[in-house]
């Protein structure tokens, strides 16, 4: 397989990379942490590795060294597609090449091999009850799946360390083969009739998804499709959905039980359930002022969510101090598809009112949109409107980066983690030292 002889090739040297780092040079400090970042959430300390994604504070993103344009633009696409192939961008992650068109065709038809759910994992979740969050759904579905792990087989019966990463890889291609059946039977089960989804061989990742979520404009909705899945597929490893899969993978728990941890993750309000937040914001202004409101109105009713103690979603970022490119990425594809849809233009409204807003408020270290203030407007235009959906939308795109994380981190040997941890009284010894010697 491709991938697999690709990533063979280049463990070697990076092999010898990580030993020169670690074993020559480990003493060699990075970083120091103070008492803010230690109370703070480790807010930017530089503790995790990863060569797959890197955002930059200034600039966002980027893929392997890539930005989201050059990867929109430099990846293979389906014929008389805008949007690139999905599994053009696996290939990319996984091997930190850019594919030509049959080496992204090979990862769609390795996913092609792979795509079906045992039906045990269909009747755990219609036991669950009606109103179950389809979040919820999804991490259980994932844990259904896990049975099948190869790398928790291949570890119980004995595997060198070397070999980790063989069967992660294995893992990895079923899980994200397996995510988008799970995910439109979960919308099937929760808004449509329950049935199951089953994948169309002659179609790609994107348009698999179209039809199997059953929107009316197939063709289009798979190029949002494609769009999505890229966008949302990694944002380097701090984040908590990516930080949790690295956690919980270096237990050596499988990438099932290692993506499961990092889809509760997701699901908070604060991570990748913002997307349904933020939609339910702007349905909410245009609920109250009958459309779309003018500037003015719209400038009062983000001051009434601010003093009702609530945060704006789809603006501020941890790390991003720039509008976020997946933002932009978003913003022109629906510019240039339905500009006059009324969501579109109330979330260009905002994206001019909100920034202005949160500097005004003087909190928020970075008032622009992230990826979730128009994620949920995409969506909503064709027609996939129940919003506590979104995020497993985002689930199904992450899983991309992260697995591609979880292999190379297996690849490279990373150890379990295992940070220290201080009480409150040594932190103020710590300071009345300082104090001291000032
Ligand atoms: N609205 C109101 N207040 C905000 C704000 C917003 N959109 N963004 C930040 N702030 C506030 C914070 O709540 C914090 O207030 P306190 O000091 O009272 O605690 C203050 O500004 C400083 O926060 P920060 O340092 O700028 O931001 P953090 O790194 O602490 O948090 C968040 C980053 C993304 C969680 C934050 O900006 C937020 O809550 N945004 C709204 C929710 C959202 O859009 N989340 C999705 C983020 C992208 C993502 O992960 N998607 O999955």
């Amino acid at each position: 397989m491709i991938l697999y002889d690709k990533i063979a090739a280049q463990l070697p040297e990076w092999r010898e990379r990580v030993r020169r780092l670690t074993k020559e040079h480990g003493e060699v400090v990075v970083d120091k942490v103070t008492v803010g970042q230690v109370y703070g959430g480790m807010r930017d300390v530089k503790v995790l590795v990863t060569d797959i994604s890197y955002v930059d504070p200034a600039e966002g993103i980027r893929f392997r060294g890539y930005s989201i344009p050059e990867v929109l633009s430099l990846l293979p696409k389906p014929d008389g597609a805008d949007m690139p192939y999905v599994g053009g961008l696996y290939y990319l992650l996984l091997t930190g090449e850019i594919p030509n068109k049959a080496q992204a065709e090979e990862v769609e038809a390795e996913w092609r091999k792979r795509a079906s759910i045992p039906s045990y994992v269909y009747d755990v979740l219609r036991a669950m009850p009606p109103e179950t969050h389809p979040m919820t759904l999804f991490s259980q579905g994932i844990l259904a799946l896990q049975v099948g792990s190869k790398f928790a087989q291949k570890y119980h019966q004995g595997m060198k360390k070397d070999e980790y990463w063989v069967p992660a890889l294995e893992d990895s291609l079923d899980l994200t083969a397996k995510l988008p059946i799970l995910g439109a039977f979960i919308y099937r089960l929760k808004y449509r009739d329950g049935t199951e989804p089953r994948w169309d061989a002659s179609l790609d990742y994107g348009a698999n998804f179209a039809q199997m979520i059953q929107v009316e404009n197939q063709k289009e909705y798979a190029e949002l499709a494609r769009l999505y899945f890229i966008l949302h597929s990694d944002h380097e490893s701090g984040n908590v959905s990516a930080h949790t899969m690295h956690l919980v993978g270096s237990a050596l728990s499988d990438p099932y039980l290692s993506f499961s941890a990092a889809m509760n993750g997701l699901a908070g309000p604060l991570h990748g359930l913002a997307n349904q937040e933020c939609l339910g914001w702007l349905l909410d202004v245009i609920q109250k002022f009958g459309g779309v409101p003018t500037r003015e109105q719209l400038y009062q009713f983000a001051w009434d969510t601010l003093n009702a103690g609530k945060v704006i979603p789809g603006y501020g970022h941890a790390v991003l101090r720039v509008p976020d490119p997946r933002f932009t990425a978003q913003m022109q594809f629906a510019q240039q598809r339905f500009p006059e849809d009324d969501l579109v233009r109330l979330a260009q409204l905002v994206y001019e009112v909100v920034p202005q807003v949160l500097r005004e408020q003087g909190k928020a270290k970075n008032p622009a949109p992230n990826v979730d203030a128009i994620s949920g407007t995409l969506q909503y235009h064709y027609g996939v409107r129940e919003f506590d959906f979104y995020t497993v939308l985002f689930g199904i795109g992450r899983a991309l980066g992260v697995t591609a994380n979880y292999v190379w981190a297996r690849a490279l040997g990373q150890p379990i983690e295992r940070p220290k941890s201080v009480t409150t009284r040594m932190l103020e010894e710590i300071v009345e030292k300082a104090l001291q010697v000032a």
